[in-house]
């Protein structure tokens, strides 16, 4: 099998550094990587795969090396700026942040769910908003089955999911600090903002949701709404979803379809308080959906509870998965290298 070299850009970030582990833990063929971030941490070292590399500086000659596979997280200027430079030099980015999602040209892929969409790769593949994926695994099989008319999201989001930063604020806020990162103090507190505000009220993390989602499932006329929300818990977002289904269900059947489903984990069993719960999806890459109830309140109504670990499943797992599959199709011939 032929190796490929794999940069990764950001790599000293929260995602980066979670990057490496999967990366470590996937084992895919690659020959060599490189390892970029901005000049605050070019010539640092970082320990990986029992080596240590040394942070180069992401800048317009980065890409001239031969660069099979480029796994973005470096935020949405450096991604706007750098991902078409990398990809004109024939590297495909995977990317992670938002900059790339909603472009036509560019396919959004969850592995589980749209893992088709890579063939029409144009040079980036994004990956979807954290909150998006885990939601994805848990409702592409339902909408195989009955179809899906409506969603409601309401969230409650890690603070690790803004980064080294969101982590620091959750600290240092337990100890009496002032935060940098958020609005307001997060220690003790729910935020009702993730990202800025839009014009209709919604912030760009809610908008991310209900876009992303509609690419994903291929459906532009499907009804979503949501609230996301900032908790003071350091690993792993949790969501309540709310589904109006187009058909008619039987409840065992429908859990059935969701513990059949590729990279989702039930743990349903209210009897001995068994859920999916922030604390017990920490580190792990698949996600978990429980609390699995007929909504009384309307025609063809579910209620789910779904936690996955947002910088493992919601960014650093999933990228990992796309290249891999990536690599897949290009050793069976499926697309051209
Ligand atoms: P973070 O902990 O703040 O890390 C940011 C990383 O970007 C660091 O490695 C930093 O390098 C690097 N960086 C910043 N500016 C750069 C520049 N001009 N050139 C090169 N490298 C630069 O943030 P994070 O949580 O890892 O998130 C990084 C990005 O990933 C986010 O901004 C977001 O777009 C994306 N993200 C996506 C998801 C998802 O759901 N898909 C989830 C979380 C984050 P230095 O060490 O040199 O500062
Ligand atoms: C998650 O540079 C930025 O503004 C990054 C903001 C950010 C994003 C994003 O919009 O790319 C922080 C955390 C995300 C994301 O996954 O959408």
């Amino acid at each position: 099998m032929k190796k490929y070299n794999i940069a990764v850009v950001g790599a000293t970030g929260m995602v980066g550094r979670t990057f490496l582990k999967v990366l470590e833990e996937m084992n895919l063929p690659v020959e060599n990587y490189y390892l970029f971030a901005s000049a605050r941490s070019a010539g640092k070292t970082l320990q990986f795969l029992g080596k240590e590399y040394t942070i180069l500086e992401l800048d317009e000659h980065a890409f001239d090396r031969d660069i099979d596979i480029a796994l973005f997280s470096a935020g949405g200027s450096t991604s706007e700026k750098y991902a078409p430079i990398a990809a004109a030099k024939g590297c495909v980015v995977i990317d992670n942040s938002s900059a790339w999602r909603m472009d036509p040209e560019v396919p959004l892929v969850v592995p589980e769910v749209n893992p088709d969409d890579i063939k029409w790769h144009k040079g980036i593949i994004a990956n979807p908003n954290c909150s998006t994926i885990q939601a994805m695994v848990a409702l592409r099989p339902l909408q195989l089955a009955y179809g899906i008319r409506r969603v409601i999201y309401s969230t409650y989001q890690a603070v690790s999911g803004a980064g080294m930063g969101g982590y620091a604020d959750l600290e240092n806020g337990i100890k009496g600090e002032a935060p940098k990162k958020f609005n307001h103090p997060i220690f003790n507190n729910c935020l009702p903002q993730i990202d800025v505000f839009l014009d209709n009220g919604y912030t760009k993390e809610e908008m991310k949701m209900v876009n992303e989602t509609r690419k994903i499932l291929g459906d532009d006329s499907m009804c979503i709404t949501a609230t996301t929300v900032r908790v003071p818990v350091f690993d792993c977002h949790s969501e309540s979803i709310n589904v109006e289904l187009k058909k008619p269900f039987d409840l065992a059947e429908l859990k059935a379809i969701l513990a059949a489903a590729p990279g989702l984990v039930v743990q349903d069993d209210p009897a001995n308080a068994f859920y999916p719960m922030a604390v017990t999806a920490k580190g792990k890459n698949e996600t978990f959906v429980g609390r699995i109830r007929r909504d009384e309140s309307i025609e063809n109504g579910v209620n789910l509870w779904v936690v996955a670990d947002n910088i493992r499943k919601g960014a650093a797992t999933n990228a990992v998965q796309i290249a891999s599959k990536l690599i897949e199709m290009w050793e069976n011939g499926t697309i051209k290298r």
